[in-house]
């Protein structure tokens, strides 16, 4: 390796050795820095000093701008084309195309790689090589979860100081031979001697490449989170999933949180929700009935592995969360605002006020003057978003005032029921319980959402997202139906499993205005799915499961009226019958692979809907 190797605790001169006797993990940096060509190469130690050298130096480049108001705190904004995911360059690089299945984009491995080595050949020249070694879930697990992100994003390198728990500590525990998971990111913007820097590189042309044979990751062209981030949905989603089929074990696009009675009963729930449908809001949810208690394990990614109890447990692999921004306030979400009041948090594409502090739509009363998320002076006349729609936070989970103690619990929390929740207009009730697993299992395939800005591409299209997890399953989609329901079989006991829950807070009246209040409300519903769970709640059986009654849901105090209320819990037929075609096609794009069970679900619905 011809670079020069240093680790970011001291100013990046002297040559220093690596920091690892890992020899696979020493080899693979040396190929890359070969490939690559970095000015030098820099082994990250998660320590203080490195945070606020990094900072420093992305602040002095201007990628960054401190943000007054808040301690250790800034803003970075990026190139306006590199905003969001990016799933038509998504892709899944199976040896058998099968196996990445139709919802996924594929490629064959050995030409994919070929393509972005041609794309990785000096493509950090002029930059530094950060080396990030991390663990996705507790360092004390039996067996921690590791993996190494090589970057050349300084802004990734202190994003994921926030999001994983990586340096120097991971590095330690991985020894000489732990297996990890390369994951090898570039911008895609090398710098020629003496050519300026741009505040945020990246690159027109971007792949964010999975190899789930060899349990690896290749991203290139982005740097925005989701893409560049590799501990992230690459990691703990895509390929996670992939080895929790091997495994007998669920990577989910999940929140984790536990409930906790007036009576003092305890419950954990998981909810999968697509990108920016509220998984943070209901995960820091501040109950408006009173006595109840919500406390939060995490917002967006859960691991499900059988217990020694023979209960599903599930636990956080982040250690930091990645929130939507606009929307995010004192009312929908106050546990967030306190979690990033206390500083230690990146923003990306939000706006500035002119006396330094962060704002977005939805957050209070405009600020007279800001500099918007394009870097241009705004004020509520301009006519645009200050912040982008798709806009984050990036914040340490331990600054959560509501976090559960067992967030960093290898084992994770037993769980009593899984909610899914789409985005839908109509048809969706607010709740739904399933009949059994397989019937939730059932629920979940057919998940239904309005697109979301947080991935490229056109906003409110109803589509398909299976568990929340369309673009986030990391092998045949048919195959992962079929893993759930191998879960449900491989149960010592089908009465241990979660009880399953379909959700939708967002269907609107005729005047197209949110018939559910949401936010702290949900609260509600939460009730009304533990008391099921205990057996005390009426249900009403539809043809689509059971149903609250409407004396069965607690609406006291919140007045509602009555239709509104049978509006939100209503089982349209018609609506329903409008349905049943649209997963029909659904389901015929899995072919023969799409497990029988399934189909006899729909067979089922279309006979309780009196279709056949
Ligand atoms: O863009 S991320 O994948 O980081 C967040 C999300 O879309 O859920
Ligand atoms: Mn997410």
């Amino acid at each position: 390796m011809s670079a020069q190797v240093t680790t970011a605790a001291e100013p990046a001169t002297g040559l220093t050795s690596p920091p690892t006797r890992h020899a696979r993990l020493l080899a693979w940096v040396a190929e890359i820095a070969d490939l690559t060509t970095p000015d030098q190469v820099v082994w990250c130690d998660g320590s203080r000093a490195e945070w606020e050298r990094l900072t420093a130096e992305l602040v002095a480049f201007g990628t960054l701008e401190p943000v007054p108001g808040k301690p250790d705190s800034f803003i970075a904004r990026t190139d306006p084309d590199d905003v969001a995911r990016v799933e038509e360059r998504t892709f899944i690089c199976s040896v058998d195309p099968e196996d990445a299945g139709p919802t996924n984009n594929w490629t064959a491995p050995d030409y994919m790689r070929e393509t972005m080595t041609d794309l990785y050949r000096g493509s950090m020249r002029g930059r530094t090589m950060y080396v990030v070694p991390f663990c996705m879930g507790s360092l004390e697990a039996e067996k921690p979860m590791f993996g190494v992100e090589i970057t050349d994003s300084a802004y990734v390198a202190v994003s994921m100081h926030i999001m994983t728990r990586m340096g120097a500590e991971a590095l330690e525990k991985m020894g000489e031979n732990a297996d990890f998971v390369p994951c090898l990111h570039s911008v895609g913007a090398p710098l020629e001697p003496g050519q300026a820097d741009v505040p945020w590189p990246c690159n027109e042309t971007k792949y964010i490449s999975h190899f789930p044979g060899d349990r690896e990751i290749w991203s290139f062209g982005s740097g925005y989170g989701g893409n560049s981030l590799l501990g992230k949905k690459c990691y703990s989603l895509r390929i996670g999933s992939a080895i929790g089929r091997e495994e007998g074990w669920l990577a989910e696009h999940m929140l984790i949180l536990r409930l906790t009675s007036p009576e003092g009963k305890v419950f954990h729930v998981t909810g999968a929700f697509p990108s920016a449908c509220g998984k943070t809001n209901l995960a820091m949810l501040e109950p408006t009935i009173p006595g109840w208690k919500v406390e939060t394990l995490g917002d967006d990614i859960a691991w499900l592995r059988f217990g020694e109890d023979g209960r599903l447990w599930a636990s956080n692999p982040e250690y930091g969360f990645f929130g939507v921004a606009p929307g995010t306030d004192y009312r929908t979400n106050p546990n967030a605002m306190r979690t990033i009041e206390k500083g230690h948090t990146l923003f990306t594409n939000v706006a500035l006020t002119e006396d330094g502090d962060v704002w977005w739509e939805g957050m209070g009363e405009p600020p007279a003057h800001a500099t918007d998320w394009k870097g241009q002076p705004w004020t509520p006349d301009t006519g645009t978003l200050s912040s982008h729609p798709n806009s984050r936070f990036c914040t340490p989970i331990r600054q959560c005032p509501v976090l559960a103690d067992e967030y960093d619990d290898p084992r994770g929390v037993p769980i009593d029921a899984i909610l899914f929740g789409g985005r839908r207009a109509d048809t969706i009730p607010l709740v739904t319980q399933s009949r059994d697993w397989v019937h939730g299992v059932y629920m979940g395939a057919t998940l239904s959402s309005e697109t979301t800005a947080a991935a490229k591409g056109k906003v409110g299209v109803v589509r398909r997202d299976p568990m929340a997890m369309l673009p986030f399953i990391g092998y045949n989609a048919a195959d992962y139906f079929g893993h759930w329901i191998e879960m449900g079989k491989a149960a010592v006991d089908e009465d241990l499993m979660p009880k399953v829950f379909y959700v939708n807070w967002f269907r609107r009246d005729d005047d197209g205005k949110f018939l559910w209040p949401g936010f702290g409300e949900n609260s509600r519903v939460l009730k009304w799915v533990t008391e099921r769970l205990d057996g005390t709640a009426e249900a009403v059986e539809t043809p689509i499961g059971y149903c609250p009654t409407p004396n069965s849901l607690d609406v006291s105090g919140l007045g509602m009226s009555d239709e509104d209320l049978e509006a939100a819990l209503k089982v349209d037929l018609d609506e329903w019958t409008a349905e049943i075609p649209l997963i029909e096609s659904w389901f015929a794009r899995f072919g023969d692979k799409l497990p029988a069970t399934l189909w006899s679900e729909l067979d089922a619905l279309k006979h309780r809907l009196g279709l056949e």
